[in-house]
């Protein structure tokens, strides 16, 4: 990106927070001789900027702005809500825009095709789905909040595509993002205190929508399983910058693209393609994410059904997300580390059944409440971590049958035991599922070690029990 950046020469930047996002653009802000002064709040982070020879500056007078073009600022750093950061405060009191950095690479590519992805959940997997089956087609540049900073990715070569996934923050200091397609999937209540209340989370979301191509129609990609959703696409219609698609398939609501039992059909090109082919692409949520795919991918850049498919069936999904680890005389073992909540267990859980769960960690408010719809896709709980007595009791509670294993290793290895000695019973061999409903930090460093951890328990399993 430096060559572009260049293209900035002569202006100022403040960069605050230097996690992945700052350190990332500040770096290619020097790199590119462009003047930039960084902050963050906490020493180890400085220390980082002082071995990348950035210049500090805690912006704690007014005039530390003088000459200041915009301040870049992370993510995670409140510019609204509860209440703005002191510094953000001050470069707005000075009248100084305040953006993300990928609004900087919208400044200095606005040309390229990009895609947008938001949504409460499932951005990650639609993302990464999406940049794979795209791949195939041109040079396609996969980053945003799925963990890579945009100036850390390559321009695209001729014909190429960012393909961005979007979070609710970065969307609201990303005025210029023009996308050529946006993909709403779906909105529950998240992020609520950043966003001061529900109403203001919708705003953010919508803002994926605030900017679009100049003299051409974006393509609006939206899921309408939710209420919010539906009342946006209702909205975008009127709206001469969108061409409207609608997916339903979480919900029995007519739309342009619909998925019922993991047939996806879309209406307008009578085009069907059977999702349950790829079987790491399990449950009515990930059929969402498919089907948000293949209508950006489709409507946006005219793929044909056969070659969405043909790529989409060798999508090997996203690690530690409902990610098939290995399949051992035909019972799957699924990492679902990711998951450290309720919620995003139940995900999981919907598309499944004859489970052996390994679950637990360190609980989170309401720790299983909201699982009990669930409970008869339980074959037998593995409880692990912190939680075990109060996830014992909830397991008493819902008749599910469980051991007290603790550890994710003695977890696996009686799951199994077990399932490999039950594959006949009735209803299938069943699946072994480690979707923990818990933070790791009991046991592990993170959610990635723990789903590292049990890939290789899994990996040196015994075929023969
Ligand atoms: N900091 C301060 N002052 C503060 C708060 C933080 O100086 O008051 C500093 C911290 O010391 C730290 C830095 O800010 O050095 C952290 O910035 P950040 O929280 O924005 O984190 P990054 O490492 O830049 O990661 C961000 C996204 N994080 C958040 O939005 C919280 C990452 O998404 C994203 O992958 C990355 O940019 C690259 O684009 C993570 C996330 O949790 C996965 N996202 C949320 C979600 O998915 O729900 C939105």
């Amino acid at each position: 990106m430096s060559s572009l950046l260049s293209n900035l020469q002569g202006r100022k930047y403040a960069v605050l927070g230097l996690g992945r996002t700052g350190l990332s653009i500040a770096r290619a802000l020097k790199k590119a001789k462009i003047d930039v002064l960084v902050w963050d709040d906490h020493e180890a982070a400085l220390e980082k900027a002082r071995k990348a020879r950035l210049d500090l500056c805690n912006f704690e007078n007014a005039a530390d702005f003088d000459g200041v073009d915009a301040l870049i600022l992370s993510p995670g750093i409140p510019h609204k809500y509860p209440q703005p950061h002191p510094i953000v405060e001050r470069a707005l009191n000075k009248n100084i825009p305040v953006i993300s950095d990928i609004e900087v690479l919208r400044k200095i590519d606005p040309e390229t095709p990009l895609v947008a992805i938001t949504g409460t959940n499932g951005k990650s997997t639609t993302t990464a789905l999406i940049g794979h089956v795209l791949s195939t087609q041109c040079d396609t540049q996969i980053g945003g909040n799925i963990g890579v900073p945009v100036m850390d990715l390559k321009k695209p070569k001729k014909d190429g595509a960012y393909v961005l996934e979007m979070s609710s923050y970065q969307l609201e200091l990303t005025p210029s993002l023009k996308p050529k397609v946006s993909v709403l999937l779906n909105i529950t209540p998240d992020h609520l205190s950043r966003h001061g209340g529900m109403d203001g989370y919708i705003a953010a979301k919508k803002q994926i929508f605030a900017s679009s191509v100049d003299g051409e129609k974006g393509f609006a990609v939206i899921c309408i399983d939710d209420e919010h959703t539906v009342k946006i696409a209702e909205e975008l219609r009127a709206d001469e910058n969108w061409q409207v698609i609608t997916v339903a398939a979480m919900s029995e609501r007519a739309a342009d693209i619909t998925v019922r039992g993991g047939i996806l059909t879309d209406q307008r090109a009578e085009i069907t393609i059977d999702l349950n082919k790829n079987n790491r692409m399990n449950g009515v949520h990930n059929h969402q994410n498919a089907a948000a795919a293949y209508a950006a991918l489709h409507y946006g850049f005219d793929m044909d059904e056969k070659s969405f498919e043909k790529a989409y069936n060798k999508f090997g999904g996203l690690k530690h997300r409902q990610f098939l680890v290995r399949t051992i005389n035909g019972v799957p073992y699924i990492n679902d580390s990711k998951a450290t909540n309720a919620n995003a267990t139940a995900r999981a859980l919907a598309g499944m059944k004859n489970v052996y769960w390994i679950v637990g960690g360190q609980p989170k408010e309401g720790g299983l409440d909201s699982l009990e719809d669930y409970a008869d896709r339980i074959r037998h709980a593995f409880l692990i971590g912190e939680s075990v007595d109060a996830f014992a009791k909830w397991m008493q509670l819902n008749n599910i049958d469980y051991d007290i294993s603790h550890t994710v290793d003695i977890a696996v290895a009686q799951a199994h035991q077990m399932a490999q000695n039950r594959r006949g019973a009735p209803g299938g061999a069943g699946m072994v599922l480690l979707s923990p409903a818990c933070a790791s930090f009991d046991q592990f460093t993170s959610f990635e070690a723990r789903g590292d951890h049990f890939e290789e328990l899994v990996n040196a399993l015994e075929e023969n029990v």
